[in-house]
């Protein structure tokens, strides 16, 4: 019946979805591996939170449609980079490089792409370390490769991202131009922030 053959769709997609989930779980255990690991052996923990989250069915399809992406899975699988999602966020602008390093030097993770908002900050002030990685995950059927967007940042940057976020919203990405000053002069501030509390957290270590 019709029915049937969309509860069929429905199981088809949550299978198409699962790896993401299982992917999320890997990296995640990796991250909390590191930061373990970090804190014994530096007695200093890197990683101040991470959080991670499964897109929505909803949120896939909204953005095959806004980017014009074939309706198959192996296109939406290619083009769809961000279905599983980490955020790791750190204390200090150093810390974020080396979590970045200690998880990409692992040898079943593959970098598809690297994108450095904290070198090359966006128009709008925001800045964040992305990697796009690849993971393989072991199914009963055998591995397969997922991918998964992990973006690193500090406090400051993630304080300047959640209010950011907030007002786009809000404004519905038609934000007054004074805010949008406003934002970019926010976003020097933090990172002037960002600047100050590692020069700190050397003297510190030195003394
Ligand atoms: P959400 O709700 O966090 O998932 P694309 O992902 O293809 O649309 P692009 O340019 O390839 O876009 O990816 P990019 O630049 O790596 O950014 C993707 C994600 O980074 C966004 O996901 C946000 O989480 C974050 N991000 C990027 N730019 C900004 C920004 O200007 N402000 C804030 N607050 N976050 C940003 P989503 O899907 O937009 O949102």
């Amino acid at each position: 019946s019709a029915l049937s053959e969309i509860y069929a769709l429905r199981d088809d997609f949550a299978r198409f979805m699962m790896p993401y989930k299982f992917a999320i779980d890997e990296v995640m255990t990796k991250i909390s591996i590191l930061r373990e690991e970090f804190s014994a052996l530096h007695a200093e923990n890197p990683i101040e939170h991470v959080n991670s989250r499964l897109k929505t069915t909803e949120s896939v399809l909204e953005k095959v449609a806004r980017k014009g992406i074939a309706p198959s899975y192996s296109a939406i699988r290619a083009a769809i980079t961000d279905i599983a999602g980490i955020r790791v966020v750190c204390s200090f602008v150093s810390d974020v490089y080396r979590v970045f390093d200690a998880l990409t030097a692992q040898d079943d993770v593959r970098v598809v792409a690297v994108k450095d908002y904290i070198a090359n900050p966006k128009a709008n002030g925001y800045k964040s370390l992305h990697a796009i990685i690849e993971i393989p995950v072991f199914l009963s059927d055998g591995p397969v490769p997922v991918t998964v967007e992990v973006q690193l940042r500090t406090v400051a940057m993630d304080f300047w991202a959640s209010l950011e976020h907030k007002i786009y919203y809000k404004y519905d990405a038609d934000v007054p131009a004074e805010l949008l000053a406003g934002l970019r002069e926010a976003a020097d501030v933090a990172a002037d922030l960002d600047g100050k509390m590692e020069s700190l957290h050397r003297e510190v270590r030195r003394a």
